[in-house]
């Protein structure tokens, strides 16, 4: 068929909110996004188990420590619906795996802060999966049928690990001065940088207008976050907290928060690799990988032993 029927047949499907499943022909430029995004979201999840790991062994209780387990096992389940997402679009696992190593690809900015006290579990769950749902709700309608699909699961059980966060917050909140000074050092250092998960402002954003247009991206990330500020400003006082931000305040006219300037330098700063726990972040990924390099053999020999069986039946 020619070029301009294929480009004609795709952007109808757009239109029409069909979605764009992996044999269809796309444009080459609507794969390469998708493989960008998908990824980098793949490795979100990923890299975002470190911080979280760094508390299992210490977590407060035996109940706390098999939630926390298992919010973190959902991770990694994450990143696995997510790398084969982006697998359907014709890159393999190894070659997603080698950009993240070698540093070629992104992950969220907010996996690079240090966990410093058990109340992080708690800023976690509700600032950063609080954050993600917002945008993650959003990509349920990507047009990617295989990334929409997943995003359905993903959103489920992130809104169980919001909640998970915001309880142990709760907790705390009505615990001892020492509890209660705790949770609002936690709410202090997540917040800013939970703001930066949405991305640079719309201006400065180099991929949205196109994203946009294929319907990958439905809301922009000023709008996404405007949506989390004026959520969690709320949410805020019933843990009889408040916000590190002297503008924050209710806009009556506009029917939202206004809220103070965000520290853009310092966000580029992580993006570029050089936040409190970059290095660490990705000599833990690549240790790992690494020393499962025996199971990956294993996998690959057991399945060739498989095959084996089965000719020779
Ligand atoms: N950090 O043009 P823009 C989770 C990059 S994990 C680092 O606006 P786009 C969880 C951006 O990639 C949830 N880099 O980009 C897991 C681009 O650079 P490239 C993670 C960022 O893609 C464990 C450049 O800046 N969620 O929930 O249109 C435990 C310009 O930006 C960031 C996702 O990954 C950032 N924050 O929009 C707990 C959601 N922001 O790629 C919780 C999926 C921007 O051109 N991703 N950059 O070199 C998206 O929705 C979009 O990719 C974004 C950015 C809204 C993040």
């Amino acid at each position: 068929m020619e070029l301009k029927k294929l480009e004609e047949i795709f952007q109808h499907k757009i239109d029409n909110e069909i979605k764009i499943e992996p044999k269809d022909w796309m444009p080459e430029a609507y794969r390469k996004t998708n493989i960008r995004q998908i990824s980098q979201h793949a490795h979100s999840e990923v890299v975002g188990m470190l911080p979280e790991g760094n508390w299992i062994t210490r977590a407060p209780s035996l109940k706390r420590k098999a939630i926390l387990l298992a919010k973190i096992q959902d991770e990694a389940g994450h990143g696995l619906y997510l790398y084969s997402a982006a697998e359907t679009l014709g890159i393999s696992r190894d070659e997603m795996i080698e950009q993240l190593h070698s540093g070629r690809a992104k992950y969220s900015s907010i996996f690079n802060y240090p966990t410093l006290t058990w109340a992080d579990m708690g800023a976690i769950g509700w600032l950063v999966d609080g954050a993600a749902i917002i945008n993650q709700v959003m990509l349920c309608r990507t047009s990617y049928g295989p990334y929409a699909r997943g995003m359905v699961r993903i959103c489920k059980e992130e809104s169980f690990h919001q909640r998970q966060g915001f309880e142990i917050l709760y907790v705390l909140s009505q615990g001892t001065d020492a509890q209660k000074a705790m949770c609002q050092d936690a709410i202090n250092r997540w917040w800013w940088p939970s703001l930066m998960m949405f991305g640079p402002t719309d201006a400065e954003s180099s991929n949205s207008e196109q994203s946009m247009l294929w319907k990958i991206k439905r809301k922009s990330n000023d709008e996404l976050r405007q949506q989390f500020v004026d959520m969690i400003a709320e949410q805020v006082k019933v843990l009889g907290m408040t916000l590190p931000d002297a503008d924050l305040k209710w806009n009556e006219t506009k029917k939202h928060y206004d809220f103070g300037a965000i520290n853009w330098n310092e966000f580029w700063n992580v993006v570029k690799g050089n936040g409190p726990c970059n290095k660490q972040r990705l000599n833990a990924r690549i240790a790992a990988h690494q020393n499962g390099a025996w199971v990956r053999e294993a996998a690959i020999a057991y399945a060739e032993k498989q095959k084996n069986k089965h000719k020779a039946a």
